[in-house]
């Protein structure tokens, strides 16, 4: 008797659990592989979009030259295929209500803003950030998986949170095209 209710609590935890587990994997989900201004691989950004918004979970490295405080925004088009231009194919700042940029600017943020990212003397960046003013769907703040996609962008200064369009960021040192890895509606 004994034996068989805690069989039947084992099959009732076994069975939430999976509920559970099943109910976050259907997320909407996104990855951005990451290049450089040559072309190299940095890194990915995994993307997972719960009921207020987006987490990006940042692994990079490669970036030994580049330690300090950086910009990271998403930008418009997920087009990374310029970097000896400059990832100018991205486009600016995901503002599709036209709000200056800034975190800590009171007419803002644009969609687009995130705090900034640290790269550390080895060259590499471990980062969680997240938004509430962006999702993959649309269905928290702006749409980042539009006609035109979405990309990462890192700048080569920090975001000053403030200055007009891009907080002083400078030029782009990093892309990452934002592909779905899950159905999008
Ligand atoms: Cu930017």
């Amino acid at each position: 008797m004994l034996r068989k209710s805690l069989f039947k609590l084992v099959l009732g935890i076994g069975l939430l659990t999976y509920m559970v587990v099943s109910a976050y994997a259907n997320n909407p989900s996104a990855t951005a592989e990451f290049i450089n201004t040559s072309g190299q691989t940095l890194g990915t950004a995994n993307v997972e979009q719960g009921p207020h918004g987006v987490l990006v979970r940042l692994h990079l490295e490669g970036l030994a030259d580049e330690a300090g405080f950086h910009a990271i925004h998403i930008h418009t088009h997920g087009d990374c295929s310029d970097p000896g231009e400059g990832f100018m194919a991205s486009g600016g700042h995901l503002n599709p209500d036209g709000m200056e940029h800034g975190l800590m600017r009171p007419s803002g943020p644009d969609a687009g803003d995130f705090p900034n990212i640290y790269v550390d003397e080895n060259g590499n960046v471990n980062a969680e950030l997240f938004t509430n003013y962006a999702s993959l769907d649309g269905s928290v703040g702006a749409r980042m998986l539009d006609d035109t996609g979405a990309a990462f962008v890192i700048h080569a200064n920090p975001d000053d949170h403030y200055t007009q369009p891009i907080g002083g960021a400078g030029p782009r040192i990093a892309c990452g095209e934002v592909h779905a890895t899950s159905e999008i509606r």
